[in-house]
């Protein structure tokens, strides 16, 4: 009795603290700057991760269900595949097929691997079936079908949020909590204590990688593979690493992006960051109809310099699109993604 009603109180102050960490931070009206944009066909209840193939094939993860947000569908989550090459870009779902319990698939973040060995397609998926965590990894074949390899869980990996693959059964992955626990996270984020992790994987190891962070959102790669980007969401900032020998990650720098940032893609020809962030954390948490959370699309030019570009590329007050994840670059246009509404195709140029 005692425990819980300690367990309620923290709740209730871990509440008031981090709705006010976020008044002061991030409670942004932000003015409109808009692109030309359709909705892409077929998405309703979210694009929370896209990834896009140099090829011009992007990958989305849609449906998640998640403590918190709003259940907008009963269905289970899907994959779906666009090509941007084509002139009237139309999203098709793709078949799973393999060992995999679809009634509960729940996917989150997720990540390409080409092996350039026999130009096969691997995608990696964060999936949360009863809101437990496992990273599930598949091989794209033939025009619509991913083909289950395997399901891969582990203590370290218990509060997922996205991943990036490093080989054809490794990768990294973020928590977004430090404890599987709710109770025991709250109190550390309470504390203020960056005691999230990014977590190494491969079928020989499993290990933590990088520590020190608030809540780790999105991770990401650039086009040379030397560098790790991890969207460090409620430090408002992305944190950049190198990869050395042996799977090390040493940390360089972190850049500040004002805003509440959640996945990370890269652009392959540029290197450039792009950000599907949300610029109002306590919109977010509210989600009122009547004034809905807004979305903030933030690009990150040479991050590696002296003197990083950090710049708002879009940002819509949640009229048009509603609390943005993912922003995905590709030839001049732009692919938006949220949580747990539709998604955009834009023009940049
Ligand atoms: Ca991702
Ligand atoms: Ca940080
Ligand atoms: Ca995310």
């Amino acid at each position: 009795m005692k425990k819980s009603l300690l367990a309620a109180v923290v709740a209730a102050f871990a509440v008031f603290i981090s709705e006010t960490e976020v008044i002061l931070l991030v409670s942004r009206e932000v003015p409109l700057n808009h692109l030309n944009c359709q909705y892409l066909k077929h998405i309703e209840y979210g694009a929370e991760d896209i990834t896009v193939l140099r090829d011009g094939l992007a990958f989305l993860s849609t449906g998640l269900k998640f403590p918190g947000f709003p259940l907008v569908s009963e269905e289970p989550g899907k994959i779906y595949i666009v090509d941007l090459l084509h002139p009237k870009p139309t999203p098709v779902e793709l078949q799973i097929r393999g060992n995999l319990d679809l009634d509960s698939f729940n996917p989150h973040g997720i990540s390409v691997y080409a092996d350039d060995a026999d130009d096969s397609i691997y995608l990696f998926v964060v999936n949360h079936p009863q809101y437990k965590s496992q990273v599930e990894i598949f091989r794209f074949v033939e025009e619509n079908t991913l083909e289950h390899l395997k399901t891969i869980t582990h203590p370290l990996l218990h509060s997922v949020n996205d991943v990036v693959a490093v080989g054809t059964d490794s990768f990294y992955a973020t928590n977004h909590a430090s404890f599987p626990s709710e109770a025991l996270h709250l109190l550390v984020s309470l504390l203020g204590l960056p005691w999230c992790d990014v977590v190494y994987y491969s079928p020989e190891e499993v290990r933590v990688a990088a520590s020190s962070i608030m809540s780790a959102n999105g991770i990401n790669i650039s086009p040379d593979r030397r560098y790790i980007y991890v969207s460090d969401i409620m430090d408002h900032d992305i944190d950049v690493y190198e990869r050395q020998d042996g799977e090390q990650l040493v940390y360089l720098k972190s850049v500040g992006v004002g805003s509440l940032c959640d996945n990370i893609e890269v652009d392959h020809r540029t290197g450039d960051l792009w950000l599907g962030c949300h610029p109002n954390g306590l919109k977010l948490l509210k989600n009122d109809p009547e004034d809905p959370p807004g979305s903030e699309v933030i690009q990150i030019k040479n991050i590696h310099s002296e003197r990083p570009r950090v710049s708002q590329r879009y940002a819509d007050n949640g009229r048009v699109i509603v609390a943005s994840s993912v922003a995905a670059p590709y030839e001049g246009k732009l692919l938006i993604g949220t949580v747990f509404h539709k998604a955009l195709l834009c023009d940049l140029e």
